[in-house]
């Protein structure tokens, strides 16, 4: 989540739900949060009960709408107009919290001179290279910095373009920053912000997002209203914001608004990241990405990190917490390959693979479809359902020698051999597809123990209560016994290339009639210990760099502390205060709230008694307070780091963003995105209209992959695609559906595929509630019922309407309910940042009746041209976008 990472520090939700309970107004756009986090959504309920203020923005109205006291529907793709119109209604009505502002965000840094905003450029930043594609950003950082600021959440994403450059360490001079605390130099962040933002006025936002003007100014006076000392408003996203062109720049944002509101760090403030799966905050942490190592820590790049120093050398920082790095490092070595790794073998670094290049899941499937690919293991994910252009995952299966599929059920990624509609159509032959498939099944987690880490940070344990079925096995052992398995089978070699199998620690204890590895063996692994006597280390401050500490995650230490298992601590919440500190375990340190220094004034007082949470205690010399404070425990808020200083000495006592090397809140990231150091308006990929503000139509630093299996509509107003398509969940399904279309109550309640349309589009489109219609895209058709409801309503942007229609994603093609799958519809699109997909927003047609399944741009179906006399119009301004064809897998690297 570099969103947040990059803004504040730390790729996590700031707060704790039951903390929501705290806000005085909540915020939630690009979330249907009742039905999706219903259990969270209690402590909305619960702030309203108390006289909070509830606002939902979305393009549709759905049961949290109803649950709103302000329900704003808004085109789909727009979020980034809106909230720069907040921004831009703060500054010029200077509504932002001064004190917070100056002292804690990087408002009063300078910027270079030779930094150029996209009002200037027509839609670009400064520092764009035709060539690649990309930007260099060394434009975007602070005046007089000798080197590049590093950007903490962005150790997620890649080494810093130019990091470690040079000889020189990152944020070695972050204390000589020069900065104007008057706010009035013309290029301090504050003004750059202000230039930046000053078009997004009311009428823009309005004519844009297709909001009319007084609600949208309503919002903006509402939030302002419920921000400052006495008060504090809370934000909430989910995927409405993320699955976008821009995806990552949404939630920064929405971190500029808080930031300027000085919400961060503080009780009923915040952003929560409404996070998706039971356990895909642990799956970032611990990660399942190809990119990063446990904690965020990156996965050394081939060409800049052979060597361990050099690795070394480009991801510490001379400030800030990431100052600590080495030590992180080395103890995941030490865990990785206890007494192999040695100080003269660079503790194994050399047997970590190294990145060549981009091997996000997109660009692998692309690359399985032209047969790079042997092989592919699919554990607990149906993409060929659930992600985007499921036919040409379908078509990347078809060249694989081999498939692994692990599950609870034969999902249609394990049966895309047999009931796929191009198999049914008889476009493909079973005979003609030759890849082995082998599935296995899987225990849910009701058959075995473990943690999960919800949105909040929190680790829970969960224990096994009955023993799997048949032949089903829990993912640990799994794996743990093909780890064992590979490791007999090179036991003997004598190759160089054998020697990360063989060094490999893999020696957990198995119990039960199963011999089911010990869960509690990894998570102390994961805690860390020392090296010598095995005891678990008390958190990541007892870490160390010299090889006498192992530890799996840096992130998680503590989890284990004491030898005991902290997620699975249940005192009830009654017997303590809503912070709940001893109800399962947060990371970093058991903090629920971070960033909470800040919920105290620069001295250290809290900014009002209401909203009292950690403050300095004079007395004690100590930080204290109603949570873990997020703060070096004994550093007083006088302390001022001086020139010359490094490491944790940078981190002023004003400080509280301490991940982030100069310890503030980046209203302007100066490093660390890879598509702009501020957000602005582009439209989607697919969209109704041209962009209103500038030549550039779309994010000019995008991912989009141009192939025949993968078309795009026309990059605004199609007459092919007339309307607008969103794609969301139901409460009653559960994404890909193998969990839910399997269940006969589920599947009773929900039982049928279809799409939403508004009762205008209907009578339009000659569309009968409950009737069959054909929904089309440039990728396909597929057939399913209408849903006629005023849920969704026709749009005024500028003179024209624009519908917009909705549909779930759930369905598919095994199960008890079956139908066509929406995803066979959206295309591979991404934000550069992070790989996520565009697929809220996309061009379709909805027509009539049935017209014929199967017809698939992956499967060789042509879309229709463009009628005639309608031309191309093109994404970008001449020279301008990503090299064609787009991705070059090496070159993107
Ligand atoms: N019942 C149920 N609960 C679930 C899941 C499930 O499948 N079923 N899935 C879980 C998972 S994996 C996840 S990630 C979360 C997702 O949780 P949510 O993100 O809340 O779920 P969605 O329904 O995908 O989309 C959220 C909302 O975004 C809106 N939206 C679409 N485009 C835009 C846009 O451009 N701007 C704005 N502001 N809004 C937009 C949609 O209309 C929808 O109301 O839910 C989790 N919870
Ligand atoms: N159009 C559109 N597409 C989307 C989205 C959208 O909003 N719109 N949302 C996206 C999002 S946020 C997500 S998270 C993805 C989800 O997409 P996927 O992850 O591909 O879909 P799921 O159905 O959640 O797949 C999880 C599988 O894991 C299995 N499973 C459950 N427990 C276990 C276990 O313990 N072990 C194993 N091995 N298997 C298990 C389940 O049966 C299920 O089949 O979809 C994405 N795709
Ligand atoms: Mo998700």
């Amino acid at each position: 989540m570099p969103g947040l990472g990059i803004t504040l520090g730390r790729g996590g939700a700031t707060n704790f739900q039951q903390d929501l309970a705290n806000s005085d107004c909540i915020l939630i756009q690009g979330s249907n949060m009742a039905e999706c986090h219903p259990v969270g959504f209690q402590w909305v309920m619960e702030a309203r009960e108390r006289g909070a203020t509830v606002i939902h923005v979305d393009p549709r109205f759905s049961r949290t709408s109803a649950m709103a006291d302000v329900f704003v529907p808004l085109r789909a793709g727009t979020d980034i107009a809106f909230l720069g119109g907040i921004i831009h209604y703060i500054l010029e009505n200077e509504r932002y919290f001064h004190d917070y502002v100056v002292h804690y965000t990087n408002a009063p840094a300078i910027l270079r001179e030779d930094f150029r905003d996209t009002e200037d450029l027509d839609g670009l930043f400064s520092g764009y290279d035709p060539e690649t594609g990309k930007y260099q950003p060394h434009t975007w950082q602070y005046e007089g910095l000798d080197g590049v600021v590093p950007a903490a959440g962005h150790k997620e994403i890649f080494a810093e373009p130019g990091a470690g450059g040079h000889g020189k360490v990152q944020g070695k001079h972050i204390t000589e920053v020069a900065r104007d605390k008057t706010l009035q130099h013309p290029r301090c962040v504050f003004q750059v912000l202000k230039r930046h933002y000053a078009r997004y006025t009311p009428a823009v936002v309005s004519r844009i997002c297709g909001v009319p003007e007084e609600l949208f100014l309503k919002v903006a006076r509402t939030l302002c209203d419920n921000s400052g000392r006495e008060r504090t408003s809370a934000i909430c996203y989910a995927v409405g914001w993320t699955q976008h062109s821009v995806g990552v720049q949404n939630i920064r944002a929405a971190g500029i608004i808080q930031l300027l509101l000085g919400n961060i760090g503080r009780p009923g403030g915040g952003i929560m990241a409404l996070r998706g799966h039971a356990s895909i905050q642990g799956s970032s942490d611990i990660p399942t990405l190809y990119n990063l190592l446990p904690g965020y820590i990156p996965m050394p790049h081939a060409p800049d990190a052979q060597r361990f120093d050099q690795y070394v050398h480009n991801n510490v920082s001379a400030s800030g917490w990431w100052s600590e790095f080495p030590k992180y490092i080395v103890s995941l070595l030490k865990a990785y390959y206890g007494d192999a790794a040695t100080k003269e073998n660079d503790w194994g670094f050399h047997w970590l693979p190294k990145l060549t290049g981009d091997h996000s899941h997109m660009t692998t499937v692309a690359d399985m479809a032209d047969g790079k690919l042997k092989g592919y293991f699919v554990m607990g994910q149906n993409p060929v359902v659930g992600s985007m252009n499921g036919a040409l995952h379908r078509k990347a299966l078809h060249e694989l020698e081999w498939l692994v599929v692990t599950d609870l059920t034969l999902i249609e990624t394990a049966e895309f051999w047999r009931t796929a509609p191009e198999i049914l159509r008889g476009d493909v032959r079973p005979q003609d597809i030759q890849t082995e498939v082998f599935f296995f099944p899987s225990a849910a987690h009701t058959e075995k123990s473990g943690s999960f880490t919800n949105t909040q940070r929190l680790l829970q344990w969960h224990s096994q209560a009955v023993e799997p079925p048949g032949e089903a096995r829990s993912d640990l052992q799994f794996i743990f016994e093909l780890g064992r398995r590979l490791k007999a089978l090179y036991a003997d070699s004598t190759e160089e290339k054998d020697r990360p199998i063989q060094a490999l620690t893999w020696d957990y204890p198995t119990h039960g009639p199963l011999d089911e590895p010990d869960a509690e063996a990894v998570l102390r692994e994961i805690n860390g210990y020392t090296v010598k006597d095995g005891v678990p280390v008390p958190g990541f401050a007892e870490l160390e760099a010299d090889g006498s500490t192992a530890c799996g995650c840096w992130l998680y230490s503590g989890c284990y502390a004491d030898g005991v298992n902290q997620p699975a601590r249940r005192k009830p919440g009654q017997e303590q205060t809503i912070v709940a500190l001893e109800w399962g375990w947060a990371w970093p340190a058991n903090r629920r709230l971070l960033y909470n220094r800040a919920s105290a004034d620069p001295e250290g007082r809290p900014w009002s008694e209401r909203k009292k949470y950690v403050w300095w205690d004079e007395g004690k010399r100590r930080w204290t307070g109603e949570d873990v404070p997020d703060f070096i425990a004994d550093r007083p808020p006088s302390y001022r780091a001086s020139k010359g200083d490094q490491g944790l000495d940078t981190l002023s006592g004003d400080d509280p963003f301490l991940l982030q090397a100069d310890g503030k809140g980046w209203l302007f990231a100066p490093s660390g995105m890879v598509d702009g150091p501020l957000p602005t308006h582009y439209e989607p990929l697919e969209s109704a209209v041209h962009n209103f503000l500038y030549g550039q139509q779309c994010n000019p630093a995008r991912y989009d992959w141009r192939r025949r299996d993968n078309p795009m509509a026309r990059a605004w107003e199609d007459p092919r695609y007339p309307y607008m398509l969103t794609t969301y969940r139901l409460t009653e399904h559960h994404t890909a559906g193998g969990m839910s279309r399997w269940l006969s109550w589920l599947s009773e309640l929900q039982p049928e595929m279809f799409v939403e349309v508004s009762p205008e589009l209907a009578a339009q489109a000659e569309l009968e509630n409950g009737g069959w219609c054909t929904v089309s895209t440039a990728r396909g058709q597929v057939e399913c019922r209408v849903l006629v409801t005023e849920r969704l309503r026709p749009l005024r942007v500028g003179d024209r309407l624009v519908h917009q229609v909705g549909m779930p994603y759930h369905w598919g093609y095994t199960g008890r309910v079956k139908g066509e799958s929406t995803n066979d519809l959206t295309a591979f699109s991404a934000d550069p940042n992070v790989s996520i997909q565009e697929s809220k927003v996309l061009a379709c047609n909805v027509l009539p009746g049935q017209r014929g399944q199967g017809k698939l741009a992956a499967m060789g179906w042509e879309p229709p041209p463009l009628p005639p006399g309608v031309v191309e119009v093109p994404r970008d301004k001449e020279g301008v976008g990503p090299p064609s064809p787009q991705p070059e897998q090496d070159a993107r690297e």
